[in-house]
């Protein structure tokens, strides 16, 4: 399943044998060009970056680092090789052989599903695109457009099985993904946390900790999709994702890092004392995280969803880790608890499993997270410093489903509006936090420097040095 690097568009599925799919999509690559130069990385047009790029989809061998002038990255189509025989695993057809087109049946939902994944890909790019400017390191630039590249690719992933399962609609699709734009009131991209905005390096390490968490489940539950294709190509994609979580959660802990460092050092917890030493004080981060934790919860939809339930019954989404799972598959008799908070307080309700499946990749999605914070908060422990970073209630903050009418504290309890509106600065950035994090932003790349509010990671990029020069300015 090696990569063919000749083709105009590199890819692993014979592109070339099919000239009117190739010729479509080599229309659209100009467009991706165009798009790239206006809503891409910022000033990075000219640059030469050390950045990793696909040579296979194999386990061992898909990775090769070099110098990739930024406009020039080889951007493809790559899906996991195809399991001889595969069966559907899930839902009304479980047992039977998995779709190599799209039933008919199912073509507006399974397109549906393609679009609102492939719309976050380009989103993320253009709410990261001014973050070269005050990039902390160079070593982070490196990261941050290593990652923009990747969610690049992850656009055409999608546009390939718009352009050659979907035909003509497809094609539309596949234009319109290029023409929404993050943020804009006309034309947002879909979903609510791609059209915030990113606007400084501990919202970025926090989106890539959480968001692109989501991104982790949702990948997984269509690695299971009866569609075949679908299925191979999220398979590769979530290869790729793993970069982008621990870019984040990394980061996340040199901040925090750097921080102790400074509190221990000083003797101090005192936040205004520690910001006038140009650090983040710990309830700061804190508030970005409660954040970025309730803004992406939202992103798995409303708690009980018929569409969730249908995608699943007819085979084009599973669960996370469906395969492992040791139940009937098709849940048509199960349950599963969801939050009512109706009543004044929060009470578990079962419901129709079928029903809650957003809620469960939800849960798995929480689970995850918090493992990653516990991370952080070991070397809090370690370092002797009496704080603990929770991540917030799932009620917490919502504006999608039904606790999006109701108030809820970080800790799970049903407030009136005045309760909240006395606590929130406590609890989410204010313009106050936002200001001063953006006053500390500024531009670092002289090779082995960083920033005075984030700690050197432990180690470089590939076995390089973390001074290694990662990027040449043109
Ligand atoms: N914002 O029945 P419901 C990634 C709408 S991240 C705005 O619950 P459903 C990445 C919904 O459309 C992974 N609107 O919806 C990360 C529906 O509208 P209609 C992205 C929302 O369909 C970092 C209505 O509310 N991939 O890859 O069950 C960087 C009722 O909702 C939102 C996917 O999401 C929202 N947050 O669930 C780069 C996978 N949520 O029909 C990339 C594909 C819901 O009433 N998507 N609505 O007009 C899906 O599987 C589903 O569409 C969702 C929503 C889970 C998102
Ligand atoms: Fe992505
Ligand atoms: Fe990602």
């Amino acid at each position: 399943m090696s990569i063919d690097y000749q083709q105009k568009i590199p890819n692993n599925v014979d592109l070339a044998g099919d000239k009117t799919l190739q010729r479509a999509l080599e229309h659209w690559q100009p467009e991706f060009l165009n798009w790239w130069a206006d809503m891409g990385p910022e000033g990075s047009h000219r640059y030469d970056c050390y950045l990793r790029t696909a040579t296979s989809v194999d386990q061992e061998g898909w990775a090769s680092f070099g110098y990739v002038k930024m406009p020039e990255y080889r951007w493809g189509i790559f899906l996991n090789p195809q399991v001889p025989d595969r069966k559907i695993s899930f839902g009304a057809h479980k047992g039977e052989a998995v779709w190599q087109e799209v039933p008919g049946e199912y073509r507006a939902n399974l397109r549906r599903i393609i679009v609102t994944q492939g719309d976050t890909e380009p989103a993320s790019v253009e709410q990261q695109r001014h973050l070269g400017l005050t990039a902390p390191s160079m070593y982070d630039l490196r990261n941050l457009f290593q990652v923009n590249v990747e969610e690049g690719r992850h656009l055409w992933a999608m546009v390939y099985l718009l352009h050659r399962y979907f035909g003509r609609d497809g094609r539309e699709e596949a234009e319109a993904l290029l023409e929404r734009r993050s943020g804009d009131a006309d034309n947002p991209r879909i979903l609510g946390a791609f059209n915030e905005r990113t606007p400084d390096w501990l919202s970025f390490f926090m989106f890539t900790f959480f968001t692109d968490r989501d991104g982790k489940f949702q990948l997984s539950a269509l690695t299971e999709s009866a569609f075949d294709p679908l299925a191979r190509t999220t398979q590769f994609m979530l290869t790729e994702e793993g970069h982008h979580m621990f870019v984040g959660r990394n980061g996340i802990r040199r901040i925090v890092d750097r921080t102790c460092e400074i509190m221990l050092r000083e003797r101090t917890d005192n936040p205004e004392k520690l910001r006038a030493l140009g650090v983040i004080d710990l309830p700061t981060i804190q508030r970005y995280l409660n954040f970025h934790a309730s803004v992406t919860a939202d992103l798995f939809g409303a708690d009980l969803s018929s569409n969730a339930a249908t995608f699943y019954t007819t085979g084009l989404k599973g669960r996370y880790m469906e395969s492992r799972l040791k139940d009937d598959h098709q849940l048509l008799e199960a349950t599963y608890p969801v939050l009512n908070a109706g009543s004044g307080q929060i009470v578990v309700e079962q419901a129709p499993a079928l029903n809650a499946l957003n809620e469960r990749l939800r849960d798995d999605f929480i689970k995850d997270s918090n493992s990653g914070v516990d991370a952080w908060n070991k070397n809090l422990q370690e370092r002797g410093i009496d704080f603990e970073f929770v991540v917030p209630h799932k009620a917490f903050n919502r504006q999608i489903g039904p606790l999006a009418g109701v108030k809820i504290s970080p800790h799970g309890k049903v407030i009136s509006a005045d309760a909240w509106n006395a606590n929130m600065r406590d609890w989410l950035p204010t313009p106050e936090d936002r200001a001063f994090v953006q006053s500390l932003m500024g531009r670092v790349v002289e090779p082995g420097k960083f920033a005075n509010w984030i700690s050197p990671p432990s180690s470089g990029i590939n076995g390089q040095p973390v001074e290694c020069e990662y990027i040449r300015f043109g």
